[in-house]
């Protein structure tokens, strides 16, 4: 049997599968990528497993009850009803007909957020968002999981444009190479986050990138709960930072630039208002809250919060102002209550530094948060399925879902405004998956009890599809034909379809085509095509809109027999508010002054306690003291084994696992404090649940602080832990970040750590569900 090898793309890059008998037995990175991610030695294992749904099945409860609130939703042993495709449409259609007549399309909530595939045509949450919108609408969300708080508060202080672009392009890793003279994060240049770009990056480049940079002279300081957040190779000073206490230190460097004389006031004055007021609070001269006087933010003050050393702190401060200086405060630092102070902190930081605009240097939000981040720009944008106009206004923002489950019309406020939570009847999710994504995952399942039906389009039994009434199985990429390319990327490529569907797996533009056609919008949902139609009109659309800016890329044909076409028009953005600062006037930012808001008029007015006009110091919960009940900082960032939950059971995911269940990680003196050694089952145990997980005894961690990375797929199946895998959403607080964002705040919470003896119940995650029979 000979083996064959096609082209894909995941969002951990573009790679080769080789398929033998209609079967993915292996993967070969792309020979032009100088350093591919492991992440794709999943995808053999994933794509074949029996935890892929292989038939639409309905849950028996809801089949013999009909549609209901159901607090069983959710349980273990729930058992399915697998029903033929014919029927399972009829019960969709009809159950979707029902609620939009009865309820109107406002109590559908169709938001279905979450990364889905890469591919420009079979984007799941794209086709949703189509069919929706055709047959009338849906209540969607806003902002994202990643960086929500920026997204909300950064329009306000440099304006909406200038946040796309703080959050997209920043300056390019090549002009951080060539004008950068220090390079200070907080939040880490974690290149195994690199191997991500929304869409798929052709190459991974941003891991060497960060090393030429090192070579070239730049340095790095990484201010950080854990050691190894930077490469060796970029060879990083390691500021040990408590988690959650960025701020105090940015006040307190720039305490250093005020005292000191080393803010750039002649940029302050030009290019910012409220300059004074931040000074005013950092010196102590009022408090948070206007009054006065308040506490002086001195790197004394800053380390009694922070650990970081005052000395350290008074040295990196005159150290910024001596060059060229970057300073980059990752997404991580803002997914925690009060997530936009670091934020806006780190801008107010830049601007005393006086090097926004410049090349190289000012402020930046995303290296090693994203592969793309720092790899080019592509404004002649990309292929794109058009999704329609949504007819219902209201959406919430995304974090808050479990809220408006659980609490129809009550009043919450966001961005300035007093909104109250639409009745959500039915949630509709295809390409996401809350149950790894939100934060207290029991409260979650409380929360999905509560409409009277929940539809999930899945490739794989995840525990959302476990949650759901009707679930409806999707292709893999690798069993359709799209096209890709990623913000920024180097080309754009075609991912042929490789394999055959696995069981009775559908493309759900399909799926979608054949609900339409049952409630008479077949024709405004396809336009009269099929996917593979909509594949060449996009591309050609795209086509023309290059051509205008006299560019030229080929046609569809000779595009896809190529596999690959050059982007073009890519640019490698040399600074952030470049124009800003070359003709303040001209090139205004989109903000009510014009300038960058250090202190927002706005924002004040909205009277937030827990974001007021200016960045302040504010302590998180994850400081309070807790009695010693908790006493270790959980982090849960991004896995390296896979991307989110997607793959969880594929060889580079499972390597990494101890006895099977994910690892936490654990400095060596709280390991001895809590009994643990290394290799240990133990139970973490948090506020709102606990989850077992193996322990990795690691010099890395500051001690008090202990890492689990998400996407561990969550596991409730037996009593002695919320979820015996090692999903940290079990553990987290389900609270936004303030009244502001409302924004993730899922990277923190606090925990305690014990040796789980006696017979560990068995992870049963990857199981299908009752009822359900393998292919
Ligand atoms: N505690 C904590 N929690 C966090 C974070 C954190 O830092 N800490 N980070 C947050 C962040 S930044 C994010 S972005 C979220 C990510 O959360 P999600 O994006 O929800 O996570 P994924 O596992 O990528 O979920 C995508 C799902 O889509 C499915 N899928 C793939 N292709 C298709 C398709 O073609 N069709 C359909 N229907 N389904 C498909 C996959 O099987 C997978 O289950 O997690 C957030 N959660
Ligand atoms: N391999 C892989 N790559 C990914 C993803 C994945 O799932 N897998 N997810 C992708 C997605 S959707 C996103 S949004 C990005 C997220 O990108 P980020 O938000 O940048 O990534 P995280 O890994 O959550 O956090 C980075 C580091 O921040 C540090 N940190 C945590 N809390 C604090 C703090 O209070 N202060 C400081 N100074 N540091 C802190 C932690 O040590 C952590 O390792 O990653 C993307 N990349
Ligand atoms: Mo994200």
């Amino acid at each position: 049997m000979s083996t064959t090898s096609y082209p894909t793309s995941a969002h951990w890059g573009g790679y080769r599968v080789l398929v033998r008998d209609d079967r993915v037995v292996g993967v070969r990175p792309d020979p032009e990528d100088p350093a591919p991610s492991p992440v794709m030695e999943n995808t053999p294992i994933a794509q074949h497993h029996a935890s892929r749904v292989a038939r639409p099945a309905v849950r028996r409860r809801w089949l013999e009850r009909g549609p209901g609130p159901d607090p069983r939703r959710g349980a273990p042993d729930d058992e399915y009803v697998e029903v033929g495709w014919t029927r399972a449409l009829d019960l969709l259609a009809g159950e979707l007909d029902r609620v939009r007549t009865a309820h109107g399309n406002a109590a559908i909530y169709g938001g279905s957020y979450g990364w889905g595939s890469a591919g420009r045509v079979h984007h799941a949450q794209s086709q949703l968002h189509r069919f929706l919108n055709t047959i009338g609408g849906y209540t969607r969300s806003r902002t994202t999981y990643s960086h929500g708080a920026v997204e909300t508060l950064f329009p306000r202080l440099i304006g909406t444009p200038a946040t796309n672009r703080l959050l997209h392009r920043a300056p390019s890793w090549e002009a951080v190479r060539q004008h950068t003279d220090l390079l200070v994060t907080f939040g880490g240049l974690r290149v195994s986050n690199t191997w991500t770009a929304s869409g798929g990056r052709a190459a991974q480049t941003a891991g060497p990138a960060m090393r030429a940079a090192s070579e070239a002279g730049v340095e790095f300081v990484s201010v950080s709960p854990l050691r190894d957040d930077t490469p060796d190779d970029v060879k990083a000073e390691w500021l040990s930072l408590r988690p959650g206490t960025d701020t105090a230190v940015l006040l307190a460097l720039m305490h250093v630039l005020f005292t000191e004389g080393l803010a750039d006031t002649d940029f302050l004055d030009r290019y910012t208002v409220g300059a004074d007021t931040v000074r005013s609070y950092v010196l102590g001269e009022h408090d948070e809250g206007g009054r006065r006087p308040g506490t002086a933010r001195t790197p004394e003050w800053a380390e009694r919060i922070s650990g970081v050393p005052a000395a350290e702190l008074r040295a990196l401060a005159r150290r910024m102002a001596r060059g060229r200086t970057l300073v980059n405060v990752g997404w991580s630092v803002q997914r925690a209550r009060y997530g936009e102070q670091p934020l806006w902190a780190g801008l107010a930081l830049a601007c005393c530094l006086g090097q926004v605009g410049l090349p190289g240097g000012g402020f930046a939000s995303g290296y090693g948060s994203m592969g793309n981040y720092g790899g080019g720009s592509t404004p002649l944008g990309l292929p794109r399925l058009p999704q329609g106009d949504n007819a219902v206004k209201d959406f919430i923002p995304v974090a808050r879902v479990a809220d408006m489950l659980l609490h129809p019309g009550k009043a919450y406020h966001y961005d300035g405004g007093e909104r109250r939570y639409p009745d959500i009847r039915l949630v509709y999710w295809a390409g996401g998956n809350p149950f790894h994504h939100h934060q207290d995952l029991a409260r979650l399942t409380r929360a999905f009890g509560r409409p009277e039906t929940v539809v999930v389009h899945e490739t794989h039994w995840t525990a959302t599809a476990r949650h759901a009434d009707i679930v409806i199985p999707s292709t893999t990429v690798l069993e359709r034909d799209d096209l890709t390319a990623s913000q920024g990327d180097l080309s754009v490529r075609a991912m042929p379809r490789a394999v055959s569907p696995h069981g009775e797996a559908r493309d759900e533009y399909d799926t979608y085509a054949d609900l339409a056609e049952r409630l008479g919008v077949r024709e405004e949902f396809t336009e009269g095509r099929t996917s593979g139609e909509w594949m060449r009109v996009i591309y050609h659309r795209w086509r023309s809109l290059v051509a205008r800016r006299g560019l030229e890329v080929p046609g569809f044909e000779e595009f896809w027999a190529a596999g690959r076409v050059e982007m073009p028009g890519r640019v490698e953005d040399e600074a952030l508010l470049g124009e800003f600062r070359a003709d303040p006037e001209g090139h205004a930012l989109r903000t009510p002054s014009g300038r960058i808001e250090l202190f927002s008029e706005t924002i004040a007015s909205f009277g937030y306690e827990d974001c007021p006009g200016h960045p302040v110091w504010l302590a998180g919960p994850v400081l309070s003291d807790h009695d010693g009940e908790f006493p270790l900082v959980l982090v849960a960032n991004q896995p390296t084994g896979r991307l989110h939950g997607q793959q969880d059971m594929g060889a580079h995911s499972m390597r990494q696992k101890v006895h099977g269940r994910a690892p936490v990680r654990l400095h060596p003196d709280d390991a001895a404090a809590h009994g643990v050694t290394d290799g240990d089952i133990v139970r973490v145990v948090g506020e709102r649940g606990s989850c077992l997980a193996g322990a990795v005894v690691d010099e890395a961690l500051r001690p008090g602080v202990a890492q689990l990375s998400t996407g561990a797929w969550y596991d409730p199946s037996a009593a002695e832990a919320t979820c015996v895998h090692g999903n940290p959403n079990a553990l987290t607080v389900d609270e936004g970040t303030s009244s502001l964002s409302q924004g993730c705040t899922g990277q923190l919470t606090r925990v305690r750590v014990e040796r789980f003896d006696g017979t560990p119940p068995p992870v049963r995650a990857f199981e299908p569900p009752r009822g359900v029979t393998p292919v």
